[in-house]
């Protein structure tokens, strides 16, 4: 494909934009990143996007090379420089190359590149009649001990759910926490709604902070919703109303079936179809034009 890769303040062709092989991004999944889309030239979020970005960078003491804004327009570089509108970009902070060893201090200077791509949307049918969804052997990784809050490149966790989500036929998988709360999904966060109250677990589980969950409670509560930040367990998505997932690439995808149960009327529900109309007008009107320079 055409287009350009910001690679450590540099725009390098595709086949060009290489990192080392002793990246410890590489090596051991050290490093950070962001997933976060264009509509129609205006990037969504990008500063809930930066922000989570050097909050994960933090976490983790890697000290990104820019400053935030400095961040942010590169980000929207990305995006003009490739011609986009409708676009996924993808921005990562690798720790940089370094030994063979786990010594973060070994790295001397981070990585930093953007790619900023067209978007491969999922199949319109996930959202005219609901997803599957399994519920997967392997745990969301405790808090205590990798805390999903960091969006870092050791998403082996995730990989592992997907897999096993995969096997059983199904596109995304229900991850729960070790002790069996309802977790999110290998990419996406979770929501269950019965009779006008909408919940979504806390993050404290071990939950990514979504900006899609975000903005989706921010959506409902609008719409006269009362949204709840509280454990459950997979008994309230067996019997809810409606269950749906929220995420950069999904956007608001519905759930008719886990495990073997059909959720609600085992159709899209009206508040999902609601919020995903809301959802859509408002990633229409926000965002940071990439083109505005
Ligand atoms: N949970 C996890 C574990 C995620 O990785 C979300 C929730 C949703 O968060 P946002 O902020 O996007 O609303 C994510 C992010 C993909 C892909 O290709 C998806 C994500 C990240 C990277 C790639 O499907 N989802």
């Amino acid at each position: 494909m055409a287009g350009k890769i910001f690679l450590n303040g540099k725009w390098v062709d595709h086949d060009q934009a290489v990192v080392s092989v002793f990246d410890h991004g590489l090596l051991y999944g050290d490093g950070v990143f962001e997933g976060i889309r264009s509509y129609g030239g205006k990037i969504f979020r990008l500063t809930e996007h930066v922000e989570r970005l050097y909050d994960s960078a933090k976490a983790i003491r890697l000290t990104i090379p820019y400053d935030p804004r400095q961040m942010s327009d590169h980000i929207k570089s990305s995006v003009r420089t490739n011609g986009l509108k409708d676009g996924y970009i993808r921005a990562v902070v690798t720790r940089g190359a370094g030994d063979l060893g786990l010594d973060p201090d070994k790295c001397q200077t981070p990585t930093v590149f953007i790619i900023a791509d067209s978007i491969t949307l999922y199949p319109k049918q996930f959202y005219d009649e609901g997803l599957s969804i399994v519920t997967v052997p392997t745990r969301r990784n405790v808090p205590e001990a990798l805390n999903p809050r960091i969006k870092s490149l050791n998403y082996l966790n995730n990989i592992l759910a997907k897999i096993e989500g995969k096997l059983s036929g199904c596109v995304e998988a229900l991850m729960l926490t070790d002790s069996g709360f309802v977790c999110e999904c290998t990419g996406d966060n979770i929501f269950c709604l019965r009779q006008n109250v909408l919940l979504t677990p806390p993050v404290y589980l071990g939950a990514l902070k979504g900006i899609t969950r975000g903005v989706v409670m921010d959506l409902a509560a609008a719409r006269g919703l009362t949204v709840q930040e509280t454990p459950f367990t997979r008994h309230e998505l067996f019997t809810a109303d409606e269950v749906f997932l929220t995420g950069t690439a999904a956007e608001i995808v519905p759930v008719t079936r886990l495990d073997g149960r059909v959720i609600g009327s085992g159709r899209p529900g009206p508040q999902t179809r609601a919020l995903t109309a809301a959802f859509r007008d408002l990633v229409a009107q926000e965002g940071e034009d990439a083109y505005a320079v």
